[in-house]
């Protein structure tokens, strides 16, 4: 392909539909390509569904005029994203809500021949690989998933998540809506609870994210030796924060107990933990054994003037600074950096509200939640409390095994019930009421059976300053009869609820591949994706005139572009015992106009977005003539668009 053809081909795409651009490009590719067919055929094939399409566009109007709250009618776009954890499947989701449509899986744990992460060069360097170059690992599980705050709403800019299994955080730019980066987080295990903060504790003027706080489950012995595996003085679990911008591990605290679930607060000071492991047990008896455990709070601005100061030490040989967050090392409320507020036992889920003044913590094992107030906590750490208790100002009965909160903005908590399989919907100020002896407040204003056992629920905006209380996603744990039955591994139930009047109404269900835990739901404005790459994002983008085979020892580069229905080269040549590297940019520049890359035999696979780079390294050890072809639906003549890889003996 010339230079001028790709000029041609560019200026005809510009500004057009997919539907014009598959008869117009069909004429410049092919040209391009040095071919030449009758093309009236091909172009009437491509007018062929806009003519059977007409129809069913026709009848939308009759079926949206009819439309329940909730259903999206054909055609019409959702008003939120819901960005939901995949739990062990590693990846990241995103449907629509109110609809439940599935619009994309990230993959980013978790290998993805659809997309080719996992196999990309680009996409193991961001994963992080072994001396022989495959994944350092390819499994993940991901149970939280939070997105970056300006002013205290989202700002679209990223979205965090965590691997539980091999404790990293990884990073999902807002843009594109790809993983862009992932963190080990050194000293620890069972990285679970995850939360940005919302703006910084000192300084005023940085009023959105700069931190992502990362609690860890599990005891590890502090450095992980195994001599000290009997003694369990030597494990600890640390609370870690990463810089948002970066993702580099900025420091650790030492705890007593574990931490699970994270939230922070609206003013930057506070970040919160629950802890069921205070008793820092091994085993189960002993992490049950006390009647109340703890919430705890972390006061970011002394944690950080800790560190400056150098009141740190280090574990093992991790350069990461850790500072003393021990009850032992933290008596004094004045100087403290932690505040464990004790709260009844074996505790799930920490959530704040949307103004910024309460925490709940649900009582999992207790049928309570328990309210926290941010500025007692703050008053707690000034010393003007007598004692961490003090801080709670309500812990009302809700029902069995509360997991996790949402809010909807009118001071309505709406707590998942693992035991009851119900939502509840309660008042905040009505418990506080009735803790402060009000016994005809009103506490439990509602309940309503989900299909079953829900884990994590969720409002729309609810983890913002912006809550609107329209939705409530319950995410079930357990489907039972609820679909077809599939075989043994059933799909889990999201149930979506109307929370916009007194009564919640259960608006529908739709399906979850295992098994999403936590989700946000996100006003579709404070998304702005973009759906056509930037060519220079990539150092190694091929240009036109730059394509062709360059060898170095055995190691073979192949430069390669596409542009709907051709790959130039068609064909390449290369020796058994290459160690082969095709790098290939997409020239389309039409919105959704991603090729494939697939070769016979090879185990190579990725997809190319409209003016992507992608490149992947294989080697070849049989001679032979290996097809390689278009794996991605993109032109009437998708079919044809392939080429050949020959490797001589
Ligand atoms: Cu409750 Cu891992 Cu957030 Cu599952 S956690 S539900
Ligand atoms: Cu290119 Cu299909
Ligand atoms: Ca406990």
């Amino acid at each position: 392909m010339t230079k001028s053809d790709q000029t041609e081909v560019d200026a005809s795409v510009a500004d057009t539909g997919r539907r014009k651009f598959l008869n117009t490009a069909t004429v410049a590719g092919l040209a391009g390509a040095g071919l030449s067919i009758g093309l009236a055929g091909c172009n009437k094939a491509a007018e062929a569904p806009a003519t059977a399409a007409k129809p069913a566009a026709a009848a939308a109007p009759v079926a949206s005029a009819g439309h329940a709250k909730g259903e999206v009618a054909p055609g019409q776009l959702d008003d939120y994203y819901t960005i939901s954890s995949g739990g062990h499947s590693g990846e990241v989701r995103i449907y629509g809500a109110p609809s439940g449509r599935t619009l994309k899986r990230i993959p980013v744990f978790n290998p993805d021949p659809l997309s080719g992460w996992g196999m990309t060069n680009e996409s193991k360097a961001i994963l992080g690989t072994r001396p022989d170059g495959s994944p350092k690992y390819t499994t993940g599980d991901t149970h939280h998933v939070h997105g970056s705050y300006a002013d205290g709403t989202y700002d679209g800019k990223y979205f965090w998540t965590n691997d539980k299994l091999n404790n990293r955080l990884a990073r999902i730019r807002g843009d594109y809506l790809e993983c862009d980066k992932i963190t080990d987080i050194p000293n620890v295990q069972g990285f679970h609870g995850m939360f940005p903060d919302k703006r910084d504790p000192v300084d005023a003027a940085i009023n959105h994210t700069t931190r992502v706080f990362c609690g860890s489950e599990f005891h590890v012995p502090q450095p992980n030796k195994p001599n000290d595996w009997k003694n369990p003085k030597a494990y600890a679990t640390l609370m870690t924060c990463v810089d948002a911008e970066t993702m580099a591990v900025r420091w650790q605290v030492r705890l007593d107990g574990n931490m699970d679930l994270c939230a922070t607060s609206y003013d930057g000071k506070l970040a919160a933990c629950n802890s069921y492991n205070t008793e820092n047990g091994l085993v189960l008896n002993d992490m049950m054994s006390s009647e109340r455990d703890a919430c705890v709070f972390f006061n970011i601005e002394r944690i950080e003037a800790a560190v400056k100061a150098g009141k740190v030490f280090y574990i093992g040989d991790s350069k990461v600074p850790v500072v003393d967050g021990t009850k032992a090392g933290n008596a004094d409320p004045k100087t403290a950096l932690i505040c464990y507020v004790p709260v009844p036992k074996n505790p799930h889920g920490v959530n704040i509200t949307p103004d910024g003044k309460y925490y709940a913590c649900s009582g999992k094992l207790s049928p309570t939640a328990t309210v926290i107030q941010h500025d007692l906590v703050l008053k707690w750490f000034n010393g003007e409390l007598k004692t961490e208790r003090e801080t709670v100002v309500a812990e009302p009965e809700i029902g069995l095994g509360p997991l996790h909160t949402g809010f909807d903005g009118r001071g309505n908590a709406y707590t998942t019930l693992f035991l009851d399989s119900q939502i509840v919907k309660w008042n905040i100020d009505a418990a506080i009421a009735h803790f402060k002896g009000d016994k005809n407040a009103k506490v439990v204003l509602d309940r309503i059976d989900v299909h079953y056992q829900p884990g994590h629920g969720y409002t729309s905006m609810g983890e913002t300053k912006e809550a609107d209380g329209k939705y409530f996603n319950s995410g079930n744990k357990f489907s039972k009869d609820r679909f077809l039955p599939v075989g043994p591994v059933h799909v889990e139930t999201e149930q979506l609820i109307d929370i916009s009047g007194d009564k919640m109404v259960l608006l529908h269900d739709h399906t979850a591949y295992p098994e999403p835990h936590d989700a946000i739901i996100v006003r579709r404005d404070r998304l702005k994706p973009k759906q056509v790459y930037t060519m220079s994002d990539s150092p190694i983008a091929v240009q036109s005139d730059k394509v062709g085979v360059t060898r170095n020892g055995k190691k073979v580069t192949v430069r390669m572009v596409s542009i709907a229905p051709v790959f130039s080269p068609i064909e390449f040549v290369v020796k058994k015992g290459d160690e082969v590297t095709v790098i290939l940019t997409n020239h389309d520049t039409v919105e959704d106009l991603h090729h494939g890359f697939g070769i016979e035999n090879h185990n190579v696979c990725m997809i190319v977005g409209p003016q992507e780079t992608k490149s992947i390294t294989f080697n070849v050890d049989r001679p032979g003539v290996f097809w390689f072809y278009c794996t991605h639906f993109c032109h009437a003549l998708h079919l044809e668009m392939r080429g050949r890889m020959i490797v001589e003996a």
